[in-house]
């Protein structure tokens, strides 16, 4: 697919520590140590419905490593990929009585149009599940030629099964025990009771073609994919094992990122798939999940026809920590459309306070895990002294400015 149109990035001179994250898999927050280029995948939407805050704040969180490895010299590639036939998308389909197709590729297309209102910087690779079957299919077929897969007792749909006993690290990733396990497949869109199966919790692979579903004919017969094969198939493929950062909302711990790291240990006798396990928390409204299930969304789209400036929402989306669960209300946009103002009109100074202790500071809190409270309050502190006090520096603003837009992605 075609990604979405990138904005600059500017050159900040000089450097920051190691970009240091939570790895989910550690319990930690630990050094990432990418080579050259340094290799992300991210999993991206299902497009069903419109971009909501949930998803544009993990998008956000996953722009401020693109950038801070950028900052530090590395090459990216980073991995998305869109989720376009899965049975959300087909239930929503029907319900609609529109065209999977059409309602994916609709869905996208305005994705695409609010990741580039936000600034984030596009993925090397934007990958769709369709575009990429034959891919996955070749994966399956591997996993079932060396016993790792299976299909299941079931004469009339004889789906293929992932035996997840065939990952000696299974369970490394979420370090779940099996009971919180099934409870969570069974919440997550697994099927832990189907009967047939070798084992409550083997994950879906490859779907034998059901009436009114689409499907493709292959060597697996027809059929279409599971959803953590999709992840593993398209992020192997592109970045090969051990790979930097797998990310995504903590909603993706298990079984999601368990199984995709599951399926290419199986496939590739090798481990790791991702050095870190990065997961943001999840943005709530009035206390609760937003999800599409529940209906309780607040849409990107809808903000901007609005007329709220993206650089706002960012900045209100980025005010706190990315792993911290929270719960989105107006009074954020507000703050952040008054804190917006205030570094602007700082910026705009002819002179200021000098930038580089700013900068150094504003890097540190990055590299540690992301710290965009502390990030974000030392540009507060920079605005106030140059507003309030004599400050002669003639680079600072400039430079505050590019370091904002460099490092957090802000526009001034
Ligand atoms: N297509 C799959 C991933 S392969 C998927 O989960 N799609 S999604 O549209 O449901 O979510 C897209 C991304 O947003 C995922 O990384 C997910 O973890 C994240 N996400 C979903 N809901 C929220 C939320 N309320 N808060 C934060 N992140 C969220
Ligand atoms: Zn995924």
């Amino acid at each position: 697919m075609q990604p979405w149109t990138s904005t600059a990035l500017p050159q900040l001179p000089g450097q920051g520590p190691p970009l240091r994250l939570h790895d989910t898999a550690a319990g930690r927050v630990q050094p990432t140590a990418p080579g050259r280029t340094a290799r992300m995948y991210v999993c991206g939407i299902t497009p069903y419905d419109a971009t909501h805050l949930g998803h544009a704040a993990t998008y956000l969180a996953f722009d401020l490593v693109h950038r801070y490895w950028r900052d530090a010299g590395h090459q990216v590639h980073y991995v998305q990929n869109v989720t376009d036939v899965d049975d959300p998308l087909l239930e929503r389909a029907i319900r609609d009585q529109d065209d999977w197709v059409v309602l994916g590729m609709r869905e996208t297309a305005l994705f695409r149009e609010d990741m580039e209102a936000l600034r984030v910087l596009p993925p090397r690779d934007f990958v769709g599940a369709v575009e990429a079957i034959g891919e996955i299919v070749e994966v399956v077929a591997k996993l079932l030629a060396c016993g790792a897969a299976y299909r299941i007792d079931d004469p009339g749909y004889p789906d293929v099964y992932f035996d997840h006993r065939a990952a000696p690290h299974f369970g490394s990733e979420s370090g779940y025990d099996t009971n919180t396990m099934i409870r969570l497949a069974a919440e997550r869109g697994g099927d832990p009771q189907r009967p047939g199966k070798r084992h409550p919790l083997d994950a879906l692979m490859w779907r034998t073609a059901r009436e009114g579903e689409p499907s493709w004919d292959s060597e697996l017969g027809a059929g279409r994919p599971g959803w953590h094969v999709e992840c593993c198939a398209i992020g192997l493929n592109r970045l090969g094992t051990s790979f930097d950062v797998q990310g995504g909302g903590s909603d993706l711990i298990f079984p999601h990122h368990e199984f995709s790291a599951a399926h290419a240990e199986a496939l590739t006798g090798q481990y790791p798939m991702a050095r870190n396990y990065v997961h943001t928390g999840m943005i709530g409204l009035n206390g609760e999940k937003m999800s599409k299930s529940k209906g309780n969304l607040v849409f990107v789209s809808r903000l901007r026809a609005d007329q709220v400036d993206p650089m706002a929402l960012r900045l209100a989306l980025l005010s706190d920590h990315y792993r911290t669960d929270r719960s989105w209300n107006t009074g954020m946009l507000d703050t952040a459309v008054s804190r917006l103002e205030r570094w602007r009109e700082a910026v705009a100074r002819p002179a200021g306070a000098s930038a580089d202790d700013a900068i150094e500071l504003i890097r540190a809190y990055l590299a540690n895990d992301l710290d965009t409270v502390g990030a974000l309050a030392t540009v507060d502190a920079w605005a106030t002294e140059t507003l309030t006090r004599r400050a002669h520096d003639v680079d600072g603003p400039a430079l505050v400015r590019t370091a904002v837009d460099a490092l957090l992605g802000i526009a001034l």
